[in-house]
């Protein structure tokens, strides 16, 4: 066999296809401001910055681009990696690849939390690419030619390297990201972060992140850098130290970019961190919320959560300039028959726009999994050859026997997206948040960036304008705002675009939950969970009922 190792290896990488149905897939609003698609694949640029830098690369990302023969011809290994919505692709790659007779190479959160399912791969390089990535490396330089590696050590972030940014082309993404902790210190019984990467949170020092935004600074990006920790704010002391020094290096470069993230809740209580993340124009904090019932809430470990008015919070953030989105997930054992009532008047009281609302979903080695295994309840076909139609937790949730009827759960579910998905229900959100946001916008695009701005200003206009679902609405908001609040007119227009999404997909969502409960009437539950599950059991007997 060739050396693959030293020699002038060329290394195809490629990012398979997300399911353009899924929540986070807003293609409408990628047209809209002429991008292809909303995030840039940050895993794989990684996986390049830690292969042997004398290896040519090239970039694939089939969510922007098809995939030709003659470039997986073109090289000599391939390599893909990704989350659970992409298995279906990532086997169908590696089928497509192996037909060309190329060599490949998986690696990510969804092959190491099912390695089972991708043992077709030539090499399963698991968990941290920073640590298995050498020991691959190493076999392959004595020209081993296939090879599974994991490790239960962690990467030190501090020894972390900058991602191949110079990879993609800019102009196809929204967002580009980039990443500061990795682990998270909760202990929520449904997550997996915790089990892929520890407990005690993990960061790069704030000259390692300040170098990588040099790095995109210096390869021409401006715009949107959304930091992809699951927790930004896992340590606030250093948080608000690496928050100075990006104050000071941001304002020496005129503000180059402007951040979003995920946070916990307990963002809020801090007004020094809201205030520094303000002045590095932080515009956008993902939530995760889940419910808003106080003992479902204690009941899954979060009770980071617990007695924290969510439209306080974002009300507060509101206040800092900042955007909440919100994560929310209906199925829990211990919801109340009243879930969807109670979730539907915490968002629109919150004035949340963009909740994201699943289904539960046991994820691959979670403690919710472990326990669900115990039980007897856990189906176990669930995680396998996601289809076309199970696009994320919207579609493929409630993996497992509920303890609630399930035909209740997806009552509850389709109720939950109907109503705060009504464009007038959305639009009074958007008002809501267009009225109360105190905007201290600091990066002020190009002329050329403005132009398109106002480009996609207009097909906003257009779009949700001259719609007759939502135009009425559209110009009653933006009257209202741009009159009583000019400087929040720019977020809500955002979250109007975002609506022209979030409508398809919620007809898309509520059409296939509909199909699945009349495939219910015709089964008893039992029947179903039997089959699932592989065993017999009887509908397992419910937690008492929670009011909250
Ligand atoms: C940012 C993020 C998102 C973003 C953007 C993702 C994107 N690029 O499209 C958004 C918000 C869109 C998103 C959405 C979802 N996400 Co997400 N997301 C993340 C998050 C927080 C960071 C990902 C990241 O960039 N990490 C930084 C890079 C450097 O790490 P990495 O990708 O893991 O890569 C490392 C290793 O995995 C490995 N590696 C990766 N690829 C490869 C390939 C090879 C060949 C090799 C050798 C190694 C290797 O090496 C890298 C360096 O160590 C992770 C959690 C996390 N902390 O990683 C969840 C995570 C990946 N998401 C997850 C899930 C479930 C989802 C959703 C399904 C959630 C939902 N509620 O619907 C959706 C589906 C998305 C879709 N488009 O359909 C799960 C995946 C679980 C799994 N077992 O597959 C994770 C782990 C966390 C979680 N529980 O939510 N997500
Ligand atoms: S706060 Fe978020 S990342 Fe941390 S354990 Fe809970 S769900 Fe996971």
């Amino acid at each position: 066999m060739r050396d693959l190792f030293g020699g002038p290896t060329k290394c195809l990488l490629v990012q398979t296809k997300f399911s353009a149905l899924s929540f986070w897939n807003y293609q409408d609003v990628c047209d809209i401001v002429g991008a292809k698609y909303p995030a840039a694949p940050l895993g794989l640029l990684t996986v390049a910055a830690l292969l042997p830098q004398q290896w040519t690369f090239k970039l694939v990302d089939e969510n922007v681009e098809p995939l030709l023969d003659e470039q997986l011809l073109w090289a000599d290994i391939v390599c893909t990696g990704g989350m659970l919505p992409q298995q279906k692709s990532m086997l169908e790659f590696i089928g497509r690849a192996h037909e060309l007779e190329r060599l490949v190479v998986v690696g990510g959160p969804d092959p190491t939390s099912q390695p089972g399912l991708y043992k077709e791969a030539d090499f399963l390089v698991l968990g941290e690419g920073e640590i298995t990535i050498p020991m691959f490396l190493r076999d392959l330089e004595v020209g081993i030619t296939s090879g599974t590696y994991h490790s239960t050590e962690r990467a030190n972030m501090l020894e972390s390297v900058i991602p191949r940014y110079d990879l993609i082309r800019f102009r196809d993404y929204i967002m580009i990201g980039m990443q500061f902790i990795r682990g998270c210190p909760f202990n929520c019984e449904f997550c997996d972060v915790i089990e892929l990467f520890g407990r005690t949170p993990r960061f790069k020092t704030n000259e390692q992140i300040l170098k990588e935004l040099q790095t995109l600074y210096d390869l021409g990006y401006r715009g949107h850098i959304d930091m992809v920790d699951d927790n930004f704010i896992g340590n606030k002391k250093k948080v608000k130290e690496l928050l100075r020094e990006i104050k000071a290096w941001t304002i020496a470069r005129k503000y180059p970019f402007y951040f979003t993230t995920e946070a916990s809740v307990n963002l809020a209580d801090d007004d020094e961190l809201l205030q520094l993340m303000q002045d590095c124009d932080f515009r956008y904090v993902f939530l995760g919320i889940e419910t808003p019932e106080n003992e479902t809430l204690a009941q899954n470990n979060k009770n980071q959560n617990v007695n924290k008015p969510i439209e306080d919070a974002v009300s507060k953030l509101l206040s800092y300039g900042m955007v909440s989105n919100g994560g929310y997930i209906i199925g829990f054992d211990s919801e109340s028959r009243q879930i969807a009532s109670n979730m539907i008047n915490s968002i629109q009281e919150s004035g949340i726009c963009m909740a994201m609302i699943g289904l539960l979903y046991a994820l691959p080695n979670t403690q919710l999994t472990r326990r669900l295994e115990a039980e007897g309840r856990l189906f176990h076909l669930a995680a396998q050859n996601v289809g076309d139609t199970d696009i994320d937790q919207m579609t493929s949730g409630l993996n497992f026997a509920t303890l609630i009827p399930r035909a209740e759960v997806l009552k509850n579910y389709i109720e939950v997206l109907g109503t705060v998905y009504d464009p007038q229900n959305y639009y009074k959100r958007v008002i809501y948040t267009g009225l109360k946001i105190k905007t201290k916008y600091r990066h002020k695009p190009s002329f050329s960036t403005w132009l398109i701005y106002m480009r996609s200003f207009l097909r906003v206009c257009r779009e949700a304008g001259f719609s007759k679902e939502t135009g009425k609405q559209y110009w009653k908001m933006f009257f209202t705002v741009i009159f009583r609040n000019p400087s929040g007119i720019e977020a809500a227009v955002n979250l109007a675009a975002m609506f022209i999404h979030f409508q398809k997909q919620k007809k898309y969502i509520v059409s296939s939950v509909n199909n699945t409960l009349a495939v219910m009437e015709n089964k008893s539950e039992e029947a179903f969970n039997n089959r699932m599950t592989g065993k017999s059991i009887q509908r397992p007997a419910r937690v008492p009922e929670v009011h909250c």
